[in-house]
């Protein structure tokens, strides 16, 4: 076994792979860019070497910087992780004239997987079953053309050479074909620069079925059963699980058969995973990958083994441990990201201001890079954390991942926490109800409820506990208070901005609390450890306060309130240059004004939204507004200007 091993990835596989190499008792060397000294794995490894700036391609995809911190530090391996330099077959060879082992397959297994239609041809000969289709070597119009007419429509285009959907048309009828040939062809060329397509039946409700495969040097190869990642989002996995809900035995043992055979046909070695495209009761390989996966984790859940152990032992010449193989119980995995909902799930870059995250027990794990502090850059995959959950059937693993779901908290970067949680609840995805179109089918009913009530009220009064001053058993409060709009009769009104626009409530202090009148009607709140005191009912509520900024989470869902001081100067009010703009990195979420309007000093112009804060920009002075520079939902940079004023 190697003493010391390289990990040439970030993030939480790179402390995923730690976790395992220090167990064994093998020492780590962590390599990291410019944006990530003070990173998690950084933090873990034994040694670490800066291989770089931020951008991956000068840092995570420097083939040559890493196996020269390997060669300098004396790591004998290197695990790539996945993404990255994973699957680059001259990487792999690299390692190997360095005198280093690349924890993965060789480099052969990695070129046979490259080429779809190659792969294809291999798989057909190797008795793995296809999609009907075409993935010959003539590309001219006739011969596809007849391919289609044969395979019957609708018919999928795909790029050879393409991943992730990339270079992909569905053809629904002979007519639509010839330039969607062509158009595939173009993209394919542009991305991949290879046009090669091939042809396929286009399943319209299939699901992802995928085989963890695993083989070592001598001869043996296994299959860990599957994964059912059918839960994507544009290409992108949301959700992962194992056992697949439905699977029967019988088709588990030939799916399991066809994958070993597929990587027989390769000469594979090590962790791969054949995935599969199933419909009904048939099933056809897509492609295979020639890596660790990142929903590597529910299988072992359901098998109790470690796969990074494996890696390494395999790498390190030794045979598939002699163990046990079966399926135990039931694991699914969520993947957290750094997303906006509001901004089609675009990532959500910023600091992670405040990250609770559930318990790690025997039946919820997490596995994650990033910590409190930690920001999300525009560099790197957003993955926050992967929440993986066992339970001893499907419904016992989905109640604790609802569970689980409820404690996260986080606060700074909008996450994909809400989807997450209503695909959990969703009746469609407890009765295993789906297919590849599962989220866009069910758009509608994934949204976020709405806020009862009771809820609101609780929210705005623990907003408002947040903001007064801490309450006294008996003395007067209103002494040590200040910026509040009080009056002789002992009580305060506060000006909050929730969902809903500005909610006015009246605060009166009484014995270790507050009399507060809601919306909904008047209260006693009280601040308790963990939550507040309604009416004497206790519940459990995190507030984190910010200035005049309040985040309220309540069972995993934020809530932002912000104090406006209705008698306090103008939010922001900035020198009378004739320009107003943006004081900090912000989303325009309302725009007051339009080009003419006369405006006095102090008038609302424009709201800005900035870490979950609403921010008001005011004019500075008398005018009028000769040009606005900003539309809602616009991303503004520090110091643009966002409205003009007509020269005095
Ligand atoms: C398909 C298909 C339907 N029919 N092939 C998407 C990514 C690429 N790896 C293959 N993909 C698909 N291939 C045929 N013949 C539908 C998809 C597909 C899909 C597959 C798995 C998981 C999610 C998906 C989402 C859209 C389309």
């Amino acid at each position: 076994m190697f003493h010391k091993i390289l990990i040439a990835n970030r993030g939480e596989i790179a402390c995923r792979v730690i976790r395992t190499a220090r167990s064994m008792g093998i020492a780590t060397v962590a390599v990291y860019s410019d944006a990530d000294a003070s990173s998690r794995h950084v933090a873990m490894a034994d040694e670490a070497c800066p291989i770089g700036p931020a951008p991956a391609r000068l840092s995570y995809l420097r083939g040559d910087a890493i196996i020269a911190a390997a060669l300098r530090t004396g790591a004998q391996a290197i695990h790539p992780g996945y993404g990255f330099l994973s699957e680059n077959a001259e990487f792999a060879e690299a390692c190997a004239a360095a005198g280093v082992v690349f924890i993965g397959p060789p480099a052969s297994a990695i070129r046979a997987m490259g080429s779809k239609a190659a792969a294809k041809a291999l798989m057909e000969r190797s008795g793995v079953p296809l999609v009907p289709g075409y993935h010959g070597d003539a590309q001219d119009g006739a011969t596809l053309s007849a391919a289609a007419d044969s395979i019957g429509y609708p018919v999928l285009i795909k790029a050879s050479a393409g991943g992730g959907g990339k270079g992909m048309r569905i053809v629904g009828e002979p007519g639509e074909l010839a330039p969607a040939i062509e158009g595939a062809r173009r993209e394919a060329v542009a991305s991949f620069g290879e046009g090669r397509l091939l042809i396929e039946r286009y399943l319209t409700r299939p699901r992802h079925i995928e085989i963890q495969v695993f083989a070592d040097t001598q001869g043996g190869c296994v299959s860990l059963f599957e994964r059912d990642c059918t839960i994507q989002r544009r290409h992108q996995k949301v959700l992962e699980e194992a056992p697949a809900p439905g699977l029967d035995p019988g088709r588990r043992a030939v799916m399991g058969e066809a994958a070993i055979a597929a990587a027989r046909a390769i000469g594979y070695v090590g962790a791969g995973t054949v995935e599969f495209i199933a419909e009904g009761d048939a099933f056809y390989f897509m492609e295979m990958n020639t890596r660790l996966q990142v929903e590597h984790p529910v299988t072992e859940m359901i098998t109790g083994l470690d796969l990074v152990e494996w890696q390494l032992r395999v790498a390190s010449g030794e045979a598939i441990p002699a163990v046990p193989l079966a399926i135990r119980g039931h694991a699914i995995e969520a993947r957290i990201y750094a997303e906006d909902p509001a901004r089609d799930y675009l990532p959500s870059i910023g600091t992670i201001t405040h990250l609770r995250q559930p318990d790690e027990t025997a039946f919820v794990r997490l596995d994650t890079g990033v910590r409190q502090g930690d920001v999300i850059s525009p560099n790197y995959d957003p993955m926050i954390a992967k929440l993986i959950v066992w339970g001893e059937d499907r419904d016992t693993a989905l109640r604790r991942l609802s569970r689980a779901l409820n404690e996260y908290e986080v606060v700074g970067v909008r996450t994909n926490l809400g989807l997450l949680r209503t695909v959990a609840a969703h009746p469609a995805f407890a009765g295993a109800d789906f297919d590849t179109s599962f989220l866009s089918r069910h758009e509608d009913s994934l949204a976020e409820p709405m806020i009862l009530a009771v809820d609101r009220s609780l929210i705005l009064a623990a907003g408002c506990l947040a903001l007064l001053p801490e309450a006294q058993q008996s003395a007067d409060p209103w002494a040590v208070m200040d910026g509040f709009e009080t009056n002789g009769e002992g009580h305060a009104d506060l000006h909050l901005h929730d969902e809903t626009g500005l909610v006015v409530i009246r605060a009166a202090p009484v014995a270790g609390g507050y009399r507060l009148v809601l919306p909904e009607g008047a209260v006693i709140a009280q601040s308790m450890p963990g939550g507040v005191l309604i009416d004497g009912v206790p519940c459990r509520v995190r507030v984190l306060r910010e200035g005049a900024a309040v985040t309220v989470i309540l069972t995993g869902r934020n809530h932002g309130l912000t104090a406006i001081d209705p008698l306090a100067p103008p939010v922001v009010e900035q020198a009378g240059d004739g320009r107003l703009t943006a004081p900090i990195p912000a989303r325009v979420s309302r725009v007051l004004v339009v080009v003419g309007d006369v405006v006095t000093k102090g008038m609302p112009l424009l709201v800005l939204e900035a870490m979950k804060m609403e921010l008001t920009l005011t004019a500075p002075r008398n005018g009028v507004i000769a040009a606005v520079r900003a539309v809602v939902d616009d991303m503004v940079q520090e110091g643009k200007a966002l409205v003009l004023f007509e020269a005095e």
